[in-house]
């Protein structure tokens, strides 16, 4: 509470309705979003978290992407995350060196590319990480909160950071920034469980100003929901800080298994899609799908089949597939990690067909499609 909302609500709504958020966006951000809507009619954008940087078999080999590999092209959406921003870390919380993260974010803006980032932030009340869902942690970085102080050096670094991010023209790269992800769930310090929806909104409108006020036009705003407790679209909404606060409205799902379970994968997601379809809709947004996956892709058309099915035609701007790590040391038994696939594996064949879909669009479509023009 404490005045947050009266100082920083007064934007205004009819700027909104032509361009992002921020109205004083950089022309390639305000381009960038002015073409998404243009980009919806033609199909939608395939995007790989942390593509550039490793795969299942490899680790930083220059110009390898496990996408690449397959298919011959690149994704068109690249994610990327700031978690560890926040201690001035050279690199995030699953090892990607900060300076080379900056390089690829460039490569992907000098050839067409759209980035994403999303921030795995500490918890800043209890030290510990962002899975650290202790009561009381937003409202103590909001003005007036015991971590608002830190919680603003913390936002600096990451200020600092887009601030960095330049294209081979000299100008800021667009960013499409997705804070306090899948708070829907219970499992970030931001999630519904610890946080009201008036602490929420204060905490977006607060983090929305912060960066504009820091000299950040760079950033196109997505607001993210998980599928954990959203089952309608009042649901959806409960938390959304307002027009003049959000460019895309977009969740995340994972496909948790076969038979039921990936049946109820394509029906959610069915359901999720029209929500945020109408959301968009209505209130002239973009949408996306910010995260999604099957674990290690078991089932051989998930592409074509499930995928597919579950986007069916919404027109939404991207779906981002999560990060090809391998092996992955936190799960017992061990187990592989990673969500699309790389040459060989069991569903490869079937993303080929993807890829050659009409309505689905990877590197070389977005680059002809001049998205910062
Ligand atoms: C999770 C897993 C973790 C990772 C985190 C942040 O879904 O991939 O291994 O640390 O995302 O990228």
């Amino acid at each position: 509470m404490l005045g947050v909302a009266l100082v920083v609500s007064c934007k205004s709504i009819s700027q909104t309705a032509n361009g992002p958020v921020d109205e004083k966006a950089t022309k390639e951000t305000a381009a960038l979003y002015k073409n998404l809507f243009r980009l919806k009619e033609k199909g939608y954008m395939f995007g790989h978290q942390d593509d550039l940087a490793y795969g299942v078999e490899w680790k930083y080999e220059k110009g390898r992407s496990d996408i690449k590999d397959v298919t011959g092209d690149y994704p068109a959406v690249y994610g990327w995350d700031l978690g560890r921003i926040e201690s001035k870390s050279d690199k995030n919380l699953d090892g990607v060196p900060f300076d080379t993260m900056r390089e690829f974010i460039k490569q992907v803006y000098d050839r067409g590319g759209v980035n994403t980032l999303s921030w795995h932030v500490n918890n800043p009340l209890s030290g510990r990480d962002s899975w650290d869902n202790a009561q009381g942690t937003v409202a103590s970085v909001l003005p007036g909160g015991s971590q608002h102080e830190k919680f603003k050096v913390w936002m600096d670094n990451a200020a600092e950071f887009m601030l960095s991010l330049k294209g081979s023209d000299g100008k800021p790269i667009p960013i499409l920034y997705r804070p306090y992800h899948e708070f829907t769930g219970h499992w970030f310090w931001w999630g519904k469980n610890t946080t009201t929806p008036q602490q929420f909104k204060e905490l977006w409108k607060f983090t929305v100003q912060y960066f504009e006020n820091k000299g950040v036009h760079n950033l196109i705003y997505v607001y993210n929901t998980s599928d954990s407790n959203v089952t309608t679209e009042a649901d959806f909404m409960e938390y959304y800080p307002g027009d003049e606060w959000v460019d895309v409205v977009s969740f995340d799902i994972y496909n948790g298994g076969e038979g039921e379970k990936q049946a109820k994968f394509v029906a959610d997601t069915k359901r999720l899609v029209a929500i945020i379809d109408k959301v968009a809709k209505e209130h002239n947004k973009l949408s996306a799908i910010a995260e999604a996956g099957y674990e290690a892709v078991p089932y051989s058309n998930w592409w074509t089949n499930t995928l597919t099915d579950a986007i069916g035609d919404k027109k939404i701007s991207y779906v981002l597939l999560w990060r090809n790590h391998g092996w992955n040391e936190h799960m017992t038994p061990p187990k592989m990690h990673y969500y699309v696939p790389y040459k060989g594996q069991l569903s490869a064949d079937d993303f080929i067909e993807y890829y050659k879909k009409e309505n689905t669009l990877f590197q070389k479509d977005v680059t002809k499609f001049k998205l910062y023009k």
